[in-house]
C-alpha cells in the first residue's frame, strides 16, 4: 500500500463558553490541524494535532501546518509497512516537531487498522477494556466557583478530577483545592500547576493541604525543581509537560523524581511513541492518562484507543476535549464524555471518520 496523496484541513475548536483558563492564561483561539493519508487503495487514514495555544509548549498550529507541508511531499509514493518505517522517514525529512509528526502517525495507525480490518487498540497490543475513565479538568476559577462545577462533575459520574492552579496568589489555590475537596470527598484528585509553582508555593500547598489526598501535577517548570523539592513532599508527584518524549520520560524514571505521568500523544509523538512510554510505565508501575491538549474526534478516538491497552491498574483517565467543545467531526460514531467515561470506538482504524464537508476544504493537499 502506498501514500498517493494528503491533505490538510483546519478547523477552529473554540472552547463553549469562551476560554479554558491554566496558569499561563486564558485559551480561546484552538486551532486544530487534520490530516488525511489517501492511500493508493482508496482507503483513508486520519489524524490530528492541536495545540492548545502557542505558549503552552514548543508548539503552535500554523507551526504544525509548515511542519507538515515540509514533510507531505517527501511522503508520497511512499509504501506504508507499518508505523515504524513511517516515523523513520519523517525523521530523514524533518528534525524535530514531534507534535506535527504525531497526526502522522496516527493516520498511519487509522489506514493500516483499516487495510488489516483491526481496530487501533488492536494494532497497539490489545484492549483490555472496551470504555475507559475520564476525567474533569476543572479550570482555573473563583474557589467557590470551581468547588461547585466539581460537585456537578462528581455527580455527573466522573471519577477523577483536576483542579487548575498557579499563575495566582498561593492563597487562592490552597483555598480552592480544600473546597473542592469538601464539596466532593473525592480520592481521585489532581492538583495541576502546569509549570508555573516556585518550590516554595509547593511546599507550602503540599503543608497546607496535608490531609488532603491529592496528586500534584508538573507542580514546577523543569525535572531539577521538582527534584529539589521531592523529598520534602508528602503528596505524589506526576509529570505532564517535562514528559516531553521517551528519553525525558527515561531521565525522569532514572532520577526517581516521579510516581506517574499525565501523557499527551502528539507531544510524544504519536501512538508508536505513546505505546513506547506505556510499555516503559508498565515495566516501573507508574500509573499515567493518555491525553491530548484540545482537538477533536480524531486526537480523542487516539487517546481512547492507546489508554484501552494500557494495563488497568496504571490508567488514571483519558481526558479529551469534547466537553469543553461539543464539536464532532463524526456525527454517526463521535467520541464523547458520558457520565465520565469513554466507549472505545469500534472500528476499524479510529473508528471515526469525518463527515463528508465537516472539515470544509484541505488547507493543502500533495499529491
Ligand atoms: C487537562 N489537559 C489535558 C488539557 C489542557 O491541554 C491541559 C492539559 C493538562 O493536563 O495540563
Ligand atoms: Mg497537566
Amino acid at each position: 500500500m502506498r501514500i498517493a496523496e494528503i491533505h490538510l484541513y483546519q478547523v477552529d475548536l473554540p472552547p463553549v463558553g469562551g476560554v479554558y483558563r491554566m496558569s499561563d492564561g486564558a485559551h480561546a483561539d484552538l486551532d486544530s490541524t487534520v490530516v488525511q493519508i489517501v492511500s493508493d487503495t482508496g482507503l483513508s487514514g486520519w489524524g490530528e494535532t492541536c495545540p492548545i495555544g502557542p505558549t503552552h509548549a514548543a508548539a503552535h498550529a500554523p507551526g504544525a501546518r509548515a511542519a507538515l507541508t515540509r514533510m507531505a511531499p517527501g511522503l508520497v509514493g511512499r509504501t506504508v509497512t507499518g508505523p515504524a518505517v513511517v516515523r523513520r522517514a519523517l525523521h530523514g525529512l524533518l528534525g524535530g516537531h514531534d507534535y506535527a509528526k504525531a497526526a502522522i502517525d496516527i493516520a498511519v495507525h487509522d489506514l493500516l487498522g483499516k487495510a488489516h480490518g483491526l481496530r487501533v487498540c488492536d494494532l497497539l497490543g490489545g484492549a483490555t477494556t472496551d470504555q475507559v475513565d475520564s476525567y474533569h479538568s476543572l479550570t482555573l476559577d473563583e474557589p467557590d466557583e470551581t468547588a461547585r462545577i466539581a460537585a456537578e462533575k462528581i455527580a455527573e459520574g466522573y471519577p477523577r478530577l483536576q483542579v487548575k492552579v498557579g499563575g495566582r496568589p498561593v492563597e487562592a489555590d490552597i483555598e480552592t483545592i480544600r473546597k473542592v475537596w469538601e464539596a466532593t470527598g473525592c480520592t481521585r484528585l489532581v492538583v495541576d500547576a502546569n509549570r508555573s509553582l516556585l518550590t516554595r508555593e509547593v511546599l507550602r500547598i503540599d503543608r497546607a493541604c496535608a490531609d488532603i489526598p491529592f496528586v500534584f501535577e508538573q507542580p514546577c517548570h523543569s525535572m531539577e525543581e521538582v527534584a529539589a523539592i521531592r523529598a520534602q513532599l508528602d503528596h505524589p508527584v506526576h509529570l505532564d509537560e517535562s514528559a516531553e518524549d521517551l528519553g525525558e520520560v527515561l531521565r525522569a524514571i532514572s532520577l526517581g523524581i516521579c510516581d506517574g505521568f499525565g501523557l499527551k500523544v502528539t507531544r510524544l509523538g504519536g501512538l508508536g511513541a505513546t505505546a513506547a512510554v506505556r510499555d516503559v510505565c508498565e515495566a516501573r508501575s507508574l500509573p499515567h492518562t493518555c491525553d491530548d491538549s484540545w482537538g477533536g474526534d480524531i486526537i480523542a478516538a487516539a487517546c481512547v484507543h492507546v489508554a484501552a491497552t494500557v494495563h488497568p491498574r496504571l490508567l488514571d483517565g483519558v481526558w479529551i476535549a469534547e466537553p469543553f467543545t461539543k464539536v464532532h467531526y463524526d456525527t454517526a460514531n463521535p467520541v464523547r464524555v458520558e457520565a465520565g467515561r469513554i466507549r472505545v470506538p469500534t472500528g476499524p482504524g479510529l473508528g471515526v471518520v469525518p463527515d463528508d464537508g465537516a472539515l470544509g476544504d484541505p488547507v493543502a493537499s500533495f499529491g
